[in-house]
């Protein structure tokens, strides 16, 4: 008799420890999800009609405190589910009571951004504590996500209790700026929307071939003769409230200027630093070595002539002068052997026994420390180390003052990178690239068509197909890596727009949800409790989280009909 009492009680035990876990999947619709949520009650309360957030006063959090009271109370979300939740009568909650560890703390990699959010039962606050202001931010989108109804009868769960951090510090959307123009407006939605979805770092590609739209007070020319119009181009002051916007909603701004190749634009302002800047595409069947270009109308600044180191470093000081960020991002990329062969001076340098090893190992060693000596990080595209000129296992670039991005061939290219000591940012074109439209091949020329090819994003095969947005929540960054100290080495990763068939008619669209499944991904993961891949239950979730990016201005696809909503599965 008694064992079977005890059986009893051991079974109801039991079920009380996985009922939480049961019954908070398809009631609390946070996204990215929490690394720990406790809620065992299921009941409800009503925010007071005073409610306020009390912080403390910091220049970016007090500002995001406003922005949370404003949404919180005009927001106006009904999930379909709140029927099986009680909501408890006879008091409201009056406030939500901020505290931060160490508000001094800034927004770099790294920074703790993890919170902890309670609202206790039959109390008249609740409380959110963290270690930076960033975490304090993250911690706020927790507790908006947490409400729904519409003002003055707004709604959110009580006897919740909430632990949460990221497991990678480094979470980035890249957009080009440069094949098509957006304008200040599209920037600050799209880092809004980050900021919703904790994603942390906005790396701006700013310049490349086909556009310079970055004004620098010491190289006017450069945007005065190489953006694709007056009113198409970033000012300082343009940057600075971006910049600014970026601080008040926990989003670095990290400013990518690409060299040496992709720098046709700069050609419009300088002809003389740049090879093969009127070259376009290349003889079908031709080899990477024998190729003139990367795609229609790139350039590459010549290594060896001085003019080029000049305006390199003015361009670089004035870009350090912008952007607070530690990280610069210097790209590297697809540098094309022919297209530096093109030029004269390059030609008879190598047919004198010169290297085109050398060429890039002259210009990087040139200019690296012109980055270095404003206190930047460096961060390059993998090609600078991964392609046949540098060769990372024998690189003797500066591991401390060096990070490198991958785009090709994800998991082997991650894995050449951490075995040689480098720190690496995870953004693999196979699963991470968002540009793939459906606007066709980019060429003009159908032979391109049938060799699939080449052309950057937006065309071939290179590009296709389509990433799902279960294909993005599914992949693992560290895909491969055993070794604990190289695990460590993987900062993070991007998802990245391209735009040279993406413009604003396009940006919502395109990043929303996709790039919600990669932040979830990276911040607590893409597998359940047990170790399976959730992606069924995130559907859901994303689903919902959609519609209220929708609500609050963000033009996010949808990824299921309007009658899921109402049946949830
Ligand atoms: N532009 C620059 C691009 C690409 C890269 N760099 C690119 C290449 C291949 C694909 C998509 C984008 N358009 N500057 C590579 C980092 Cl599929």
């Amino acid at each position: 008799m008694l064992t079977f009492l005890k059986f009893h009680l051991l079974l109801i035990f039991f079920i009380s420890l996985l009922y939480p876990l049961l019954s908070t999947a398809t009631s609390i619709n946070i996204w990215p999800k929490p690394r720990f949520l406790s809620w065992p009650q299921h009941k409800a309360i009503t925010l007071s009609p005073d409610f306020t957030i009390i912080s403390p006063q910091h220049q970016y959090l007090s500002a995001s405190v406003t922005r949370y009271h404003n949404l919180i109370h005009s927001e106006n979300y009904s999930p379909h589910i709140t029927n099986s939740i009680k909501l408890i009568k006879g008091y409201t909650l009056s406030k939500l009571v901020v505290t931060v560890t160490d508000l001094s703390l800034p927004l770099h990699h790294g920074v703790n951004e993890s919170y902890t959010l309670s609202v206790p039962t039959g109390r008249f606050s609740a409380h959110l504590s963290a270690h930076s202001v960033w975490g304090a931010m993250h911690g706020l989108e927790t507790f908006s996500q947490m409400v729904w109804g519409k003002a003055p009868e707004l709604c959110l769960p009580v006897g919740i209790y909430i632990q949460d951090s990221p497991l990678f510090g480094h979470r980035g959307v890249l957009l080009d700026t440069s094949r098509n123009y957006y304008g200040v407006e599209d920037i600050t939605r799209t880092i809004k929307a980050m900021s919703a979805n904790k994603l942390n770092v906005f790396h701006w590609h700013i310049t490349d071939s086909h556009s310079f739209p970055l004004v620098l007070p010491s190289e006017p020319s450069l945007a005065g003769k190489g953006s694709y119009g007056p009113d198409m181009v970033y000012t300082p002051e343009d940057v600075s409230m971006i910049v600014q916007f970026g601080l008040e909603h926990g989003v670095r701004v990290l400013p990518e200027i690409d060299t040496p190749g992709h720098t046709g634009s700069w050609g419009e302002a300088y002809p003389e630093i740049v090879t093969c800047g009127n070259m376009f595409w290349w003889p079908a069947g031709k080899s990477w070595d024998e190729r003139l270009a990367s795609e229609p109308g790139t350039g590459q600044l010549n290594p060896l002539n001085p003019k080029t180191y000049e305006v390199v470093k003015n361009v670089i000081q004035d870009v350090s002068k912008l952007f607070p960020e530690p990280f610069f991002h210097g790209g590297g990329d697809e540098v094309i052997p022919g297209c530096w062969k093109t030029d004269p001076a390059i030609s008879s340098f190598l047919s004198s026994g010169g290297t085109l090893s050398q060429l890039l190992e002259k210009y990087i060693n040139s200019t690296l420390p012109y980055i270095v000596s404003q206190n930047r990080t460096v961060v390059y595209w993998e090609d600078v180390l991964l392609d046949a000129l540098i060769k990372v296992e024998s690189s003797v670039l500066p591991k401390e003052h060096i990070i490198l991005q991958t785009w090709n061939n994800g998991p082997v290219n991650t894995k050449r990178i951490v075995s040689a000591g480098y720190r690496v940012i995870v953004s693999s074109s196979e699963y991470y690239y968002l540009d793939c439209g459906h606007g066709g091949f980019l060429g003009n020329d159908s032979q391109y068509d049938q060799q699939g090819g080449g052309g950057g994003s937006g065309g071939g095969s290179w590009c296709a197909p389509f990433k799902t947005w279960q294909t993005i929540y599914n992949y693992d960054i560290t895909d491969g890596l055993v070794d604990e100290e190289e695990r460590k080495l993987v900062l993070g990763g991007e998802v990245a727009l391209w735009s040279e068939q993406a413009d604003p008619t396009v940006l919502d669209s395109r990043l929303w949800p996709r790039a919600s499944a990669f932040a979830e991904s990276l911040w607590s993961g893409n597998r359940d409790e047990r170790g399976v891949k959730r992606c069924g239950e995130a559907l859901d979730r994303l689903n919902r989280w959609r519609y209220r990016m929708v609500e609050r201005g963000i033009g996010a696809e949808p990824i299921q009909p309007l009658w899921c909503l109402k049946n949830p599965g």
